[in-house]
């Protein structure tokens, strides 16, 4: 029996208990087939046994703000292979990943030639299989000893960054789609208006405890919340940003590198609302910086409603994540269109996805999230590409293992993944909205 691509896409959306929306029978005019369409993930959050990470030992430390620790992960370390076939059974053309500084270079200017080979096989197994790496050289961690001078608190923090990104571009950058600097540096400010009181005071004890562990003033992660001069740590994390891709730049001069920001998109409530001055404080000085680079990375999850005296509370009849925030399909393409405005250089979409163990959340949010993006396409903002966070449930930091944001279910024993009915929904909306030819 022949079927239509309509009753196809009707019976499709049918096993998944959903209608048929406008996104899966097809934009009028769709996605340009150079459009990168990708998953994400970051190596400390799905690779396992990162034993020389500054989150590793705070994992396992007393007191620890954290849940449980990361241990095994996706054991994607071994299992990368698995992971790029997820990628490529999606139809997707890429793959966003981390390097694992701690591994590269586990104590001060000791490189492992093992560990760039690791990585290096995992750009070239992409390239084998027609994905586009898009390599995120700091995703958070950083080394122990890199923590235990004062992490990005150090003075030094910048240059030891660039010549971790000198090293590793070396080795690894001939193979490299895209790269980013640093993931979500400006997200510390971000996660004191997003995160649950009492997370920043169990955060200052753990790393207090780090600190007599190994007998040094600051042990500062690179995922701190609690950062004792938040300004010098941003300060460094621009120069860091800066010299980093100066590093990268010597080595292959051509490569777009950019960096990942979090982004909420921030909405005015009433007049005279603190958007603005939010927007100044998380993202503008960033964005500006952005200028300078080949594109900017936006991650989004959510929206925020400003009033005159703070973040007002979501709509009553709100889909939520698992954190109780609000998910807002049209949040991703404000975000987008609000970094554009300022950055003024192409957008990637590094990260956009939901914590919720609803995959029908999940399912609902792909699609409208995408034809929203469109449309700013359409109005003129220039985006090369999107990757959903995330490809597998993961080791989310803080919280473990109980958020899942996968594209793809973890046993945590026998490391197998499974599709989530959202997979096939991101799949079969890639597959009807790109163009071909
Ligand atoms: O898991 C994180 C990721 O490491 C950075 N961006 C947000 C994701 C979901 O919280």
């Amino acid at each position: 029996m022949q079927i239509d691509r309509r009753t196809f896409v009707a019976a499709t959306a049918a096993s998944l208990g959903m209608a048929a929306s406008p996104a899966l029978a097809g934009l009028s005019k769709p996605f340009p087939k150079d459009f990168i369409w990708g998953a994400a993930t970051a190596g400390h959050q799905v690779e396992g046994n990162n034993i020389n990470a500054d989150c590793w030992l705070l994992e396992n430390l007393k007191p620890t703000a954290y849940a449980e620790p990361s241990g095994d992960a996706a054991n994607s370390f071994e299992l990368w292979r698995r992971d790029l076939d997820l990628v490529t059974n999606l139809g997707l053309n890429s793959y966003r990943f981390s390097l694992e500084w701690a591994r590269i270079e586990p104590e001060p200017g000791m490189f492992s030639f093992a560990m760039l080979d690791h990585y290096k096989a995992m750009i070239d197994g992409c390239r084998a299989i027609g994905l586009r790496p898009i390599v995120t050289f700091n995703h958070f961690t950083t080394p122990i000893w890199f923590a235990a001078r004062g992490g990005w608190m150090n003075p030094d923090a910048p240059q030891l960054f660039a010549r971790f990104c000198d090293k590793a571009a070396r080795h690894l950058a001939a193979g490299i789609d895209h790269a980013t600097t640093l993931n979500e540096p400006n997200l510390a400010g971000l996660l004191q208006s997003l995160l649950p009181g009492g997370l920043l005071d169990a955060d200052k004890a753990m790393a207090a405890a780090a600190a007599a562990k190994l007998g040094v003033p600051l042990f500062l992660a690179g995922n701190a919340i609690y950062q004792p001069d938040p300004a010098k740590v941003q300060a460094n994390l621009q120069a860091g940003h800066t010299a980093g891709k100066a590093a990268i730049k010597a080595v292959r001069g051509d490569l777009p590198v950019g960096v990942s920001l979090a982004m909420l998109d921030d909405q005015e409530a009433e007049p005279g609302s603190l958007r603005d001055a939010t927007r100044e404080k998380l993202y503008n000085s960033w964005l500006r910086l952005a200028r300078a680079d080949d594109f900017v990375g936006v991650q989004n999850y959510e929206r925020a409603l400003w009033g005159r005296h703070g973040k007002l509370d979501p709509p009553a009849n709100a889909r939520r994540n698992i954190m109780g925030s609000e998910v807002y399909a049209p949040s991703l393409a404000g975000a987008v269109r609000y970094a554009y405005e300022v950055a003024k250089v192409p957008v990637i979409v590094t990260e956009h996805g939901v914590g919720s163990d609803d995959d029908t959340i999940r399912a609902w949010l792909i699609p409208e999230a995408l034809n929203h993006l469109k449309a700013a396409m359409d109005d003129g903002v220039p985006v090369k590409g999107y990757c959903h966070w995330s490809l597998i449930d993961n080791f989310e930091w803080g919280f473990g293992y109980k958020f899942h944001y996968g594209l793809h279910t973890l046993d945590r024993q026998t490391f197998e993944r499974r599709a989530k009915p959202s997979a096939l929904v991101y799949r079969d909306f890639v597959r009807a909205n790109t163009a071909r030819g």
